[in-house]
C-alpha cells in the first residue's frame, strides 16, 4: 500500500518523485444557483487533480470575515463578505503536484473581463465580486484557509491508479 507522509503544506508520496500540495478551492453563491459545481469538478478531475475533501455550506459571518480577512482594508470587502454570505458555497480541497498554480491557472484572472477564455472565469463568469471561484494563491493560505472549513479527519488521503501511473513521474 502507498505509505503517505506529511510534510508541512505539502504531502510526499513515499516512492514517487512529486511532492503533492493541497488547495483550497470555494464555488461562489453564482456558481452553486447556476449549477455549474459538476461542471468544475470536471474541469479539475480531467486536469488530473485529486478531490480529497468537498461539502456544501452556507458561510457564516465570521467564516466568511476569516477567509478574506488580507481584504477587511479593501473597499469592496463589505460587498464582498454580503455577497459570499448570500446562499451556500461549495468547498473543496484539491490535491496534486503544483496544485496551486495549477489551479490557479485554471480559475483565470480576478476580474472575469480580463480572464482568458478557456479558464473559469473566463468562461463562466462577466463581474468581480461574483467572480465564480476562489481558490488559494500559496500553500501557506490554502493551509490557513482550508483550516477554517475542514477538520484534518474530513481531508482523505488516496492516490489514484491514475495518478501512480501517469501523473507523478
Ligand atoms: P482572487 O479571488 O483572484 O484571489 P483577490 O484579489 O484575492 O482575487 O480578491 C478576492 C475577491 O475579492 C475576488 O475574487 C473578487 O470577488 C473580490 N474583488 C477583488 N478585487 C475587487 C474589486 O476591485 N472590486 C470588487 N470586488 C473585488
Ligand atoms: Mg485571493
Amino acid at each position: 500500500m502507498d505509505r503517505l507522509l506529511r510534510e508541512e503544506g505539502t504531502r510526499k508520496v513515499a516512492g514517487l518523485q512529486a511532492e503533492k500540495q493541497q488547495a483550497f478551492v470555494l464555488l461562489k453563491p453564482e456558481s452553486v444557483v447556476r449549477g455549474l459545481i459538476g461542471e468544475i469538478i470536471t474541469r479539475f478531475e480531467r486536469k488530473g487533480l485529486t478531490l480529497a475533501a468537498a461539502k456544501l455550506v452556507r458561510l457564516t459571518d465570521d467564516q466568511a470575515h476569516q477567509l478574506y480577512s488580507i481584504h477587511s482594508t479593501k473597499p469592496f470587502f463589505q460587498d464582498l463578505i454580503s455577497h459570499i454570505t448570500s446562499s451556500p458555497v461549495f468547498l473543496m480541497v484539491w490535491e496534486g503536484p503544483n496544485v496551486i498554480a495549477i489551479t490557479r491557472n485554471m480559475v483565470g484572472a480576478t476580474n472575469p473581463m480580463n480572464a482568458a477564455p478557456g479558464s473559469i472565469r473566463g468562461d463562466f463568469a462577466v463581474n468581480v465580486t461574483p467572480n465564480a471561484i476562489h481558490a488559494s494563491d500559496s500553500i501557506e493560505n490554502a493551509k490557513r484557509e482550508l483550516s477554517i472549513f475542514f477538520t484534518p479527519a474530513e481531508i482523505c488521503s488516496y492516490v489514484k491508479p491514475t495518478e501512480q501511473q501517469f501523473l507523478l513521474k
